[in-house]
């Protein structure tokens, strides 16, 4: 068994990687891989020299790039994590997730039915399905939820997932597509809420949190997200979206407190900055689906994870420093400079 993983330096798919490689040592693992800016070689350093391990830095959307390995591999699965991931980000400049997300898993697609694969996963976000209001505990996104996006990147997402069921349905592409909650673990860029916070807590920077903080978003592990993929491939059903997601809602604000008292920080570093352009209030999910079919549940309570997160960047501070050190000063002073 092949598996190519597209996007796997990034955050879920070297996380993916790791699973995968443990679980079922006689696969071949290939990983795409553009090395975007959230892209990072040394995280794939563990099974670099793995002889059933291969790493091919191309972009997703370069077609002669994307035929030529298949062509040398056959891919028997294909498992598209690749993406322009962050949404500040694609508030700030659409245009690359549209190329990434959506011509990029075309891209993908057309090769699988050229070279023919036994599945194409498609992994898409729970974002697809827009916001709750947070005076509705009871509502949740259920894969019959309608699409209703709001910022650039969840639209590109949801482009993605039409695309992918398209190709099932007009080219019988055997697909499957996963809508997942939030992420937190080992290997999160720092841009996002839950490492940034962790970062600028142990530098002592201020936490900025937009609004008032009292957006809810559920968080899951990221290897138990890992779990659900690996599920939804060998068991799960063609043509078929499975959301995933661990009850776990909590509010930005005491997420972030909690870091604060984890690290011993005081919450005084934490500062009220403008909020978010069309900043979604609640994702929920209700995992009934996957759970029923597939059996999956979520394993790591958040209490642990966190604690397991927080340690995990104790541990690994060059490879956070190193990411914060170059580039990513430029965007921290373009989104929080003046906000
Ligand atoms: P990430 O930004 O950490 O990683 C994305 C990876 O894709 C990087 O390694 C990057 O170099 C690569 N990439 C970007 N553009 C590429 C291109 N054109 N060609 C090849 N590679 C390219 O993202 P992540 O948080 O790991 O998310 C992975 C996937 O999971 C995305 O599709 C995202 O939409 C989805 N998702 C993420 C979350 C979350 O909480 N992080 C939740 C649900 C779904
Ligand atoms: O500095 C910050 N301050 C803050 O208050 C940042 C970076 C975020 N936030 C808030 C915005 C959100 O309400 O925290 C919440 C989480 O923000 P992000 O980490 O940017 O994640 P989110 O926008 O919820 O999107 C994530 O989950 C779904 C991933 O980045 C997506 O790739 C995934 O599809």
């Amino acid at each position: 068994m092949t598996i190519l993983v597209t996007g796997g330096a990034g955050f879920i798919g070297s996380n993916f990687i790791f699973y995968m490689l443990e679980k079922h040592p006689d696969y071949r693992i290939v990983c795409l891989d553009k090395l975007t800016y959230a892209g990072n070689l040394s995280t794939l350093a563990p099974v670099m020299d793995k002889p059933n391990f291969r790493f091919v830095k191309a972009d997703i959307c370069d077609r002669e790039a994307v035929n030529r390995l298949f062509q040398e591999e056959r891919p028997d699965m294909v498992v598209n994590f690749a993406a322009e991931s962050h949404v500040d980000r694609s508030i700030d400049d659409p245009g690359v997730f549209l190329q990434t997300n959506i011509i990029g898993t075309a891209t993908l697609m057309d090769a699988c039915r050229k070279f023919g694969v036994q599945r194409f996963h498609q992994v898409s976000t729970d974002e697809v399905y827009g916001d709750l209001p947070l005076d509705r505990p009871d509502l949740f996104f259920t894969e019959q939820t309608p699409i209703h996006t709001s910022s650039p990147y969840s639209s590109s997402k949801a482009a993605a997932d039409l695309l992918v069921l398209a190709y099932y349905r007009t080219y019988g592409l055997p697909v499957t597509v996963s809508r997942c909650s939030n992420n937190y673990g080992p290997y999160h860029f720092p841009e996002k809420l839950i490492p940034l916070m962790i970062a600028n807590a142990l530098n002592d920077k201020p936490l900025p949190v937009y609004g008032e903080g009292l957006n809810v978003r559920d968080w899951l592990y990221v290897e138990d997200h890992c779990k659900a993929i690996d599920l939804v491939l060998h068991r799960g059903r063609v043509g078929q979206v499975y959301n995933i997601g661990g009850h776990n809602e909590m509010r930005n604000i005491d997420i972030v407190k909690m870091i604060c008292k984890v690290l011993g920080k005081p919450e005084s570093l934490i500062v009220y900055v403008t909020d978010r352009k069309g900043h979604d209030l609640r994702y929920a999910i209700d995992p009934t689906k996957i759970h029923d079919e597939l059996g999956w549940l979520p394993e790591t309570k958040f209490s642990d994870g966190i604690q397991k997160t927080i340690q995990w960047y104790l541990e690994h501070r060059d490879w956070w420093e190193t990411i914060i050190s170059g580039e990513y000063q430029n965007y921290y002073e373009k989104m929080y400079g003046n906000r």
